[in-house]
């Protein structure tokens, strides 16, 4: 079996200054700069024939290239008892097709469909115990952060579990088409 999601890797010199965002909290495990992505879609465990399946599905999808806009810090859990703070995205029709069709060629792949709805975002880091107002005013004070960046090709992940955190390798890439210009 191998664990996989399916999502954006961003280019280096945005992961450090977005991990540069990462200083002052006590209780958050930040995501180290390598480890920084945006998922599309998360698939959890497969067998290889599963996984083969997955990546000729992604193969054949046809999408345009985009620019992502990153802005915003956030949190998903409770808000006294967050689990993740995230950095935003903004919503945009190219990136949401995206999302649609890794979904359906997951789904065509023999997967479940994913019954969240698709709320893009960069997981910064992993909350325990973190102090709720000091959350808070981390989030307000934190400097404004806003970056733009084309995204040309989506990746194929493999994630291995460590007791430290999580290892992710790209197995495959998968190349955008032209973007449009508008
Ligand atoms: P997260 O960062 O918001 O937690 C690889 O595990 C990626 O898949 C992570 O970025 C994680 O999103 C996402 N993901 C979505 N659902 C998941 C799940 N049930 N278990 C682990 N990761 C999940």
């Amino acid at each position: 079996m191998i664990r996989l999601f399916v999502g954006l890797d961003l280019p280096p010199a945005l992961d450090e200054r977005i991990a540069a965002l990462g200083v002052g909290l006590p209780g958050a495990r930040w995501v180290p700069a390598r480890n920084l992505h945006l998922t599309l879609r998360f698939i959890g465990e497969v067998d290889e024939d599963t996984a083969e399946e997955i990546h000729y599905g992604l193969a054949r999808l046809d999408v345009p290239g985009f620019d992502l806009t990153l802005t915003g810090l956030g949190l998903f859990g409770d808000s006294r008892r967050a689990h993740t703070l995230w950095l935003g995205v903004e919503t945009s029709e190219p990136l949401g097709l995206l999302a649609r069709l890794v979904d359906g060629a997951v789904v065509r792949a023999g997967c479940k469909p994913e019954p969240r709805r698709f709320s893009p975002h960069v997981s910064l880091a992993r909350l325990k115990e973190a102090d709720p107002a000091r959350l808070q005013s981390f989030i307000s004070e934190a400097p404004v952060f806003r970056a733009r960046t084309p995204i040309s090709d989506f990746a194929l992940f493999r994630s291995v579990l460590h007791r430290d955190g999580p290892e992710y390798d790209v197995l495959e890439r998968y190349p955008l088409g032209p973007t449009p210009l508008i």
